[in-house]
């Protein structure tokens, strides 16, 4: 390979095989893989994950409704999509050109939020396509992504009590997260995210009894709580049991309000209690104040653009998150940056659709000062992909559950192996992340 130009007409990098399969996610529910060939010997695989707190604007996740294998659950139509429409539309193009990829689909599909093919299958094609190429240059997908500048860890956001629509639980917040900050390095904080899990394990199961120590979906425990500083409470004590201070090791949370809040009245009920916009936020500055929490996902519901912008400006130095409000959607997100809602985007490939949105979000992000969260989704498999999106896109902060459940921990073991690959030049920012 001499010069640019003979690398550009190499053919290696032509896609030669899509091939779209039924596999299960961490629910037992059918999921779309695709597996995308090169002629270069090229190999992409990747897994569309499935939320269950969706925000009411995502892209469309299809599913055989009216077919009654799996209950409806199936994914048939969904794979016949990439066997059939996308595949013959993408085989022959060269497997670099994500953009004119993710684009033919988009432009194929038609529709605002891919209604037509479904996002399980474009996101899992786009994925594929991404890892393929990467696979054909024989270098890791975060290098691809990122080249030499791909070297920054994420800190880890690891949900350890499981509330709302995850757990089986009255706690009416859904993830309550610790982030281990007190570390120089990724896997040094990953431990510390261990042992306190472990440690929280042993108080639960004093405190409450061994039903306490089921898990939820994410991996975090699911005890049978009904307020959240009960949570909040718990999680304190197993840091301080495990030997840690709050600098070490600070708290977050995702509310997922909307699934707490009544759109007839506009009243949130949260710890038994009514709440409107105004007494919740301030609920969350006395948790704040009372707490080491530096992060709070979609403390209010999904449409309250306004309530956003005004929580961002009460509580100071805290990231407030947009999840469901701004579903990983450039227009979505173009509105709260216009109105200064929130200071962070979560960032959920599944939830646009292709890759190359997925990346436009984390620049627009970036240019405007947001911070942006790679994150997993409740429905999980195997796929690590996040891992390696988030040393590629250099986000600094990933959150993907519990260290506990195999589709979680995936993710993890990525990271810990992207730290090798790197050695002595992985980065690992900590508290910084937030700043
Ligand atoms: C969230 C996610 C992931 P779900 O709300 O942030 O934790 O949950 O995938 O169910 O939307
Ligand atoms: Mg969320």
């Amino acid at each position: 390979m001499n010069s640019v130009l003979s690398y550009l007409s190499n053919d290696l990098f032509i896609i030669n095989e899509v091939r779209g399969r039924m596999v299960l996610d961490s629910r037992g529910n059918p999921t779309v893989e695709v597996e995308v060939l090169t002629a270069g010997g090229g190999v992409g695989v990747a897994i569309a994950p499935a939320g269950a707190s969706k925000g009411k604007w995502e892209a469309v996740e299809k599913r055989d409704l009216k077919n009654s294998r799996f209950r409806g659950k199936g994914v048939y139509s969904a794979v016949e999509t990439v066997n059939k429409v996308i595949a013959p539309l993408l085989t022959g193009m060269d497997a670099r050109m994500q953009r004119g990829i993710d684009q033919k689909m988009i432009e194929a599909d038609g529709t605002e939020n891919k209604s037509k093919f479904g996002a399980n299958a474009t996101i899992a094609t786009s994925l594929a396509v991404a890892k393929a190429s990467a696979d054909t240059y024989g270098i890791p997908l975060f290098m691809y992504i990122g080249g030499i500048t791909a070297n920054i860890l994420p800190t880890p956001m690891m949900n350890i009590i499981n509330g709302g629509k995850h757990a089986g639980n009255e706690l009416a917040i859904q993830e309550f997260m610790i982030v281990p900050v007190g570390a120089d390095r990724f896997s040094e904080a990953l431990r510390i995210g261990c042992e306190v899990y472990y440690v929280l394990k042993e108080y639960l199961k004093k405190t409450y009894g061994k039903n306490a120590i089921n898990v939820g979906d994410e991996g975090g425990f699911a005890p049978p709580m009904k307020e959240t500083k009960e949570a909040l409470d718990a999680l304190v004590k197993a840091i301080e049991l495990a030997g840690y201070s709050e600098n070490e090791v600070k708290l977050a949370l995702d509310c997922a309000a909307s699934t707490f809040y009544n759109e007839e009245n506009k009243i949130y009920v949260i710890d038994k209690k009514e709440m409107s916009r105004e007494k919740l936020i301030e609920f969350y500055r006395e948790l704040c104040n009372e707490y080491p929490i530096i992060s709070i996902e979609d403390p209010l519901h999904e449409e309250d653009f306004e309530g956003f912008r005004v929580i961002t400006r009460e509580l100071k130095g805290i990231l407030i998150v947009g999840d469901d409000l701004f579903v990983t959607n450039p227009k979505r997100f173009k509105k709260g940056i216009e109105m200064n809602a929130a200071n962070a985007i979560l960032v959920k490939p599944n939830q646009i659709g292709t890759l190359t949105e997925t990346m436009d979000v984390i620049q627009m992000a970036k240019l405007h000062g947001y911070k942006a969260i790679i994150s997993h989704r409740s429905g999980e498999t195997e796929d690590t992909t996040i891992a390696d999106l988030a040393v590629g896109f250099s986000t600094g902060l990933i959150k993907t559950g519990a260290p506990g459940r195999g589709e979680r921990t995936a993710k993890y073991n990525r990271l810990l192996r992207i730290e090798e690959i790197l050695g002595n030049s992985a980065k690992f920012l900590g508290l910084r992340a937030f700043e």
